[in-house]
């Protein structure tokens, strides 16, 4: 149109000095003078914002002039983390802000570590949307991320004498500078009620939902801005309103508390982020968050594609929509929903869009993470929805039998219900069916997706599943969080590798120079100094920088194996004491992560390790030559100080246990050494930066599910390992809990019995790589070539890559810009 538009904002220090002190003044209402930190925060992501809005605007207005088809992706999390460094160096204002804010003695760090840490996921899932976002910005998609507006994110972690505990976040305390809402984007999404057939006056019947209770979902949008501005798309995210915000006539009778109940059953839907990764909440609530943000997402998208197109036969060509794991898998009954009982669609032809507009990622094969629920809280929450998921799985199951001449065992194999057991409906099962993509998000994960959990859907289907190995931002994984060594690279190869990664592999030519070995050993030394303070600062633990550094921050998880690393730090205690006449590499074990509040074995994990923390780093007869910290609270922002600071990363899952990592490729970036076993994408990253420049240990995941087929007893690879015998047997009898000397026991004894996940049986490979790794770091010429050729060889990590793969095979849309 030709409505009049603001000229666009420019960013002299001068500029951005005066708008800040407008945004104080006018926006913020405070006095200069007065101000609180707080207070200067808001003002300058509201002046940093101002710059994002007219590419923001420009952007959607590009998609509505060109037709161009939009993706949305559909994640019940989005782990953010802090947005004002991002969004300042994406669109290259960084060192203005900061000369602006200092010429009014306002520290821009210090507003940096003030905003608050965005924790609307639980780990690397939500990480990914995230890193997704901001390549999909940069790539120059259309794309909007629809997610939910959690009041509380992630549990805030506290130590008590070495124990978890949980408290709320509270990450909107001080109000959010970033969102805008939009109650003209509101939605009613139903719950419960009955399914009424209506006869038209053609005679043909439509099934129409007549919902009990409604909620309303309110739309919160923030910009996702790209590198170098490229593009700004959105990120909406929904929050649960009551339609009636207080029941009158019950408040005005005395029923005060009440009158509000209606309101607080329905606020609760988006209140908490369920802190479970991998594990399913099997709460009704979870349901309702899946479904509430499924419907209004849904809800937006066919409102948003009639408005521009018309009719609805075009959804195809014109929408992709990702579904994140199988959260938001009710969507493909929602469409179905809105296509068929909103819009008269046929059955037929409904499914047919369907499937053309849905893509499903798959994100773990553990069996106690594939969401089911039961048939008969469906048929409760969600009458009409069964009634479809019912229809889908007569017409799925009639394709397998007629086509692809399934048996019975196959057919039950396929079925979306489970009939063993209690009836539930297998939402992997949906998400499959309803979508012509399927992807894994690493090589071996994918493989093994098609020989497990849907081994019998692949045989139906062949061409759906497909691989995306996952990636990350190098925007906020190496150029904001590690400023040292991207000036470093600069001066050395230039600054094209900032708009195209792969351009790092120049930097391979310099791995032997000594001059830039010293060049990049300096700078990790400094992140590890300042690693060093915040140890200090935090956990009143003195570490030397000059020590290695050898990290493993994640989830607390049994798969991932942080009992085996600590066993080990157990087992070096004890060499270190038997043989101090022995050159030891002084080595500084680094943990952080957080369990799940339900997970008593990953909880005790967390007590071990801050129980050997607390003997080892007190023990003078180890003379500092090893250290046990574990960090609390980790968060993104945690992750950005200590991943540049690393030397060593631990990625030693049990083989075919992790789909694919994403802080392995985080660290290789910047420049540590992995050990780790060949699962996930640590293969991958083996393959590109060479065999000789990682280290990797262990039973592959072929040889763990053969053993775990042959219930082979663990105990022989104790008895024949006299380090793990003696490591194992100190931790049982208490030496480190002599507090409570029967607390490991049970932990350890599960080692004897099953040693379900290869802890026993990796141990010695493990402990010897440790010792390999040790002598390396005694050459640091050599250890600094095969740090600077991680770096060199982690182009391919980038979340660029993953995303024009998912453009090109998933979404069929086109790409530009970037590398
Ligand atoms: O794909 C992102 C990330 C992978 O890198 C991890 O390996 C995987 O464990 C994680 N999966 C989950 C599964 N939760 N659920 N459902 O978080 O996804």
């Amino acid at each position: 149109s030709n409505a009049p538009r603001p000229e666009p904002r420019t960013s002299s220090v001068e500029t951005l000095r005066q708008e800040i002190l407008e945004r104080l003044t006018y926006s913020v209402g405070k006095d200069p003078a007065v101000a609180r930190p707080h207070d200067w925060l808001t003002a300058t992501v509201l002046t940093v914002r101002d710059r994002i809005m007219d590419q923001w605007m420009e952007s959607s207005r590009d998609t509505w002039r060109t037709g161009k088809k939009r993706v949305y992706y559909l994640s019940l999390e989005f782990l953010i983390g802090r947005l004002m460094r991002d969004a300042m160096s994406n669109i290259g204002i960084m060192e203005q802000v900061q000369d602006a804010l200092k010429s009014l003695d306002v520290d821009v760090g210090m507003l940096v570590n003030l905003e608050p840490d965005a924790a609307l996921g639980n780990g690397g899932l939500g990480r990914l949307a995230a890193c997704f976002m901001e390549s999909m910005a940069t790539l120059k998609i259309p794309a909007y991320g629809y997610g939910i507006r959690y009041v509380h994110g992630l549990f805030r972690q506290e130590m008590s004498e070495g124990w978890q505990v949980e408290l709320p976040e509270e990450w909107l305390a001080h109000g959010n500078p970033w969102e805008f809402e939009r109650r003209e984007s509101s939605y009613e999404i139903g719950f419960g009620g009955h399914v009424e057939p209506i006869t038209e006056p053609d005679g043909t019947v439509r099934q129409e939902w007549r919902p009990s209770d409604h909620v309303l979902a309110v739309a919160f949008d923030t910009p996702m801005v790209g590198w170098r501005g490229a593009r700004v798309n959105t990120l909406r995210l929904w929050s649960s309103q009551p339609i009636d915000p207080i029941l009158l006539d019950r408040f005005n009778s005395g029923d005060h508390i009440g009158a509000l109940e209606e309101s607080a059953k329905a606020e609760a839907i988006t209140r908490v982020l369920y802190p479970a990764d991998a594990t399913p909440a099997g709460q009704e609530l979870r349901l309702r968050q899946e479904f509430f943000f499924s419907s209004a997402s849904l809800q937006d998208i066919v409102r948003r594609h009639l408005q521009q197109y018309g009719d609805l036969g075009s959804l195809p060509d014109k929408v992709a929509v990702q579904l994140n794991d199988t959260h938001p898998a009710i969507s493909v009954a929602e469409l179905m929903r809105i296509l068929m009982d909103l819009h008269g669609m046929k059955f037929a032809a409904a499914w047919t869009i369907c499937r053309g507009v849905f893509g499903y990622t798959n994100h773990t094969l553990l069996p106690e993470a594939l969401e089911t629920w039961p048939v008969a809280l469906l048929e409760r929450l969600l009458p009409r929805h069964m009634q479809i998921i019912y229809s889908i799985n007569a017409e799925v199951l009639a394709d397998a039998r007629t086509r692809a001449g399934f048996n019975d065992t196959q057919v039950a194999a396929i079925s979306l219900i489970d009939e063993n057991g209690g009836r539930r409906v297998r939402m992997g099962q949906l998400a499959f069916v309803g979508s012509h993509s399927i992807n894994g998000v690493s090589a071996l994960h994918t493989e093994l997706m098609k020989k497990t959990v849907f081994k019998d859907l692949h045989r139906l289907y062949p061409d759906r599943i497909n691989n995306k190995t996952n990636g990350i931002t190098p925007r906020r994984w190496l150029l904001e969080c590690n400023p040292g060594l991207t000036r470093l690279i600069t001066d050395r190869i230039g600054p094209d590798f900032q708009d195209d990664v792969m351009l790092l592999k120049a930097l391979e030519a310099h791995a032997e120079d000594p001059n830039f070995q010293q060049q990049f050993a300096a700078i990790k030394r400094a992140n590890k100094a300042a690693l060093a303070d915040l140890i200090r600062e935090r956990m009143n633990i003195v570490v030397s920088p000059d020590a290695l550094f050898d990290v493993q921050i994640k989830r607390i998880h049994e798969y991932k194996r942080q009992l085996l690393n600590i066993i080990e730090a157990v087992a070096l205690y004890d060499e270190i004491r038997a043989h101090p006449e022995r050159n030891w590499v002084p080595r500084v074990k680094v943990f952080a992560g957080k369990a799940a509040p339900g997970y008593w074995n990953a909880k005790l994990i967390i007590k071990l390790i801050n129980d050997v923390s607390k003997v080892i780093n007190n023990d003078p007869s180890v003379r500092g030559l090893l250290k046990v910290v574990f960090l609390p609270n980790y968060n993104v922002s945690l992750a950005e100080t200590i991943i540049p600071a690393a030397d060593l990363s631990e990625q030693i899952s049990t083989a075919g246990m992790e789909a694919s990592g994403t802080g392995n490729m985080k660290f290789g970036l910047n420049g540590a050494l992995t050990v780790g076993t060949l699962d996930g994408a640590n293969i991958e990253m083996r393959d590109n930066v060479g065999d000789e420049n990682i280290f990797i240990f262990g039973l592959t995941a072929e040889q763990v599910a053969e053993k775990r087929a042959r219930s082979e007893v663990p105990r022989a690879s104790i008895d024949n390992s006299p380090r793990l015998k003696e490591a194992l047997e100190s931790i049982s009898s208490g030496l480190f809990s002599p507090d409570d000397r029967n607390r490991y026991r049970d932990l350890i004894g599960g080692l004897y019995d099953h040693d379900w996940f290869f802890v026993a049986r990796d141990f010695d490979a493990y402990a010897a790589t440790q010792r390999k790794i040790d002598n390396l770091w005694n050459n640091p010429n050599k250890w600094y070539s095969m740090a600077i050729r991680n770096t060199a060889n982690m182009g391919w990590s980038s979340s660029d890559r993953t995303i024009r793969q998912y453009a090109e095979d998933i979404w069929s849309v086109p790409v530009s810009g970037g590398e």
